[in-house]
């Protein structure tokens, strides 16, 4: 770790009551936005909380996104309270700051913030068994149902537009127009068949123009290491709260099944690795229905597959026009560690076609379970 981010992570914990001395830092997680620390500390017995700085030059209402996390947490606490369970282990604990604020600001302007870290748990960047597919299903269709009797309109909307294709159209249209980082010419096939597909991309909008999907709280980034399993690897916790806010289920379910019928890493580089895995796609989907089934409308259903199509499509746009840019908004490690990214999302799309009918089945099928 470069010394200089030890060293603000280091300063900003005097802030917020952990402890009598902070022991160590280090730091946890493969995030592409925030920069997470595991932090341990001593008080009589040692404790760990988890100190994220918040990305504010993508979160810009770092205000509005921790009152979000806020009522959201709350929410789910006074849910877990009435049936007897300890809300501190099943959703995220905010820790104030000393002065009782939700965050704090470091004196170059950088927003910080810590939770309980929830031990005994594991997060998956690569899921490895139906179980755990089958308990990540369970945990985001649980956590949109218990969202749902909380009122959207206490939430802001932290990033418009997130899961708007066609926004994300229109954004890589303008990379394409600036060509900032000179880097056009090299992704011209990959442009053509983005292009290709751009109005067969639209069936969740269509369907959203026709009043026909409901609005509800969801996460938005239901990535398969978003979900805190336990030992056993039945469900703990939902994390990575930030962007929960009003959106269509599909997007969660697509975004979900994106990370789980991936063999390989998102960023895989062999694209022969990256094959989909239809036991963890099935496996998730039966989860996330026993628990989704009953508040989801007919015409949510049907969104479902349309999200399980979109989701990686998206995401190659958003890497791609990220590439194009010059990598800005996501952390990249090398070079052209965003080509990798877009190139394994568009694999996924190409096999994600070719199982259309097989998939699509698997989903119907999971509905009458
Ligand atoms: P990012 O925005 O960088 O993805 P996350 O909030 O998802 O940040 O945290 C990164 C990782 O840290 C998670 O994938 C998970 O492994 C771990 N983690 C996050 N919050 C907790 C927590 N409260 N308790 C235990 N582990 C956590
Ligand atoms: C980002 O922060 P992280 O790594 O959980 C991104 C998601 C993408 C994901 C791709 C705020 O999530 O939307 O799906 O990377 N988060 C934001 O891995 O843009
Ligand atoms: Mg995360």
């Amino acid at each position: 770790m470069s010394s200089l981010i030890f060293e603000e992570a280091k300063k900003v914990t005097n802030g917020f009551n952990l402890g009598e001395e902070v022991v160590d830092i280090e730091r946890f997680g493969s995030g592409h936005i925030n920069e997470t620390f595991r932090v341990t500390s001593r008080n009589g017995s040692v404790k760990s909380y988890l100190l994220q700085k918040i990305n504010h030059h993508i979160f810009t209402n770092v205000d509005g996104l921790m009152n979000n996390i806020n009522i959201v947490t709350n929410h789910l606490k006074s849910l877990y309270n009435t049936i007897g369970l300890d809300g501190e282990k099943h959703t995220l604990t905010i820790i104030p700051t000393k002065s009782g604020d939700l965050y704090c600001q470091d004196d170059k302007g950088d927003y910080w913030r810590v939770f309980i870290l929830i031990e005994g748990t594991k997060s998956y960047d690569i899921v490895e068994t139906t179980k755990q597919a089958y308990s990540g299903g369970q945990a985001f269709g649980k956590f949109q149902k218990q969202l749902s009797t909380l009122d959207a309109n206490k939430l802001v909307e932290v990033l418009p537009n997130f899961h708007n294709i066609d926004f994300r159209m229109a954004n890589l249209r303008k990379a394409i127009s600036a060509n900032k980082a000179n880097r056009l010419d090299e992704v011209q096939d990959i442009l053509n068949y983005i292009f290709e597909r751009e109005e067969r991309m639209r069936n969740i909008i269509k369907m959203s123009e026709k009043n026909e999907l409901p609005l509800r709280i969801t996460h938005n980034d239901t990535k398969f290491n978003n979900v805190l399993l336990d030992q056993d690897d039945n469900v703990q916790c939902v994390i990575d709260l930030d962007t929960v806010m009003p959106g269509y289920v599909a997007y969660d379910f697509g975004d979900a099944i994106r990370t789980i019928i991936n063999s390989a890493a998102e960023d895989e580089k062999c694209l022969d690795k990256v094959v989909l895995n239809i036991p963890l796609f099935k496996a998730y989907a039966e989860g996330y229905l026993s628990e989704a089934k009953d508040f989801l409308t007919e015409k949510e259903i049907e969104s479902l597959w349309y999200g399980v199509l979109l989701l990686p499509y998206m995401q190659a746009v958003r890497f791609l026009s990220d590439y194009i840019d010059g990598d800005l908004y996501y952390k990249t490690h090398y070079a052209d560690h965003n080509l990798v990214r877009t190139k394994t999302q568009i694999k996924l799309v190409k096999e994600l076609e070719l199982h259309e009918e097989e998939l699509s089945s698997i989903l119907n099928t999971a509905l009458v379970k």
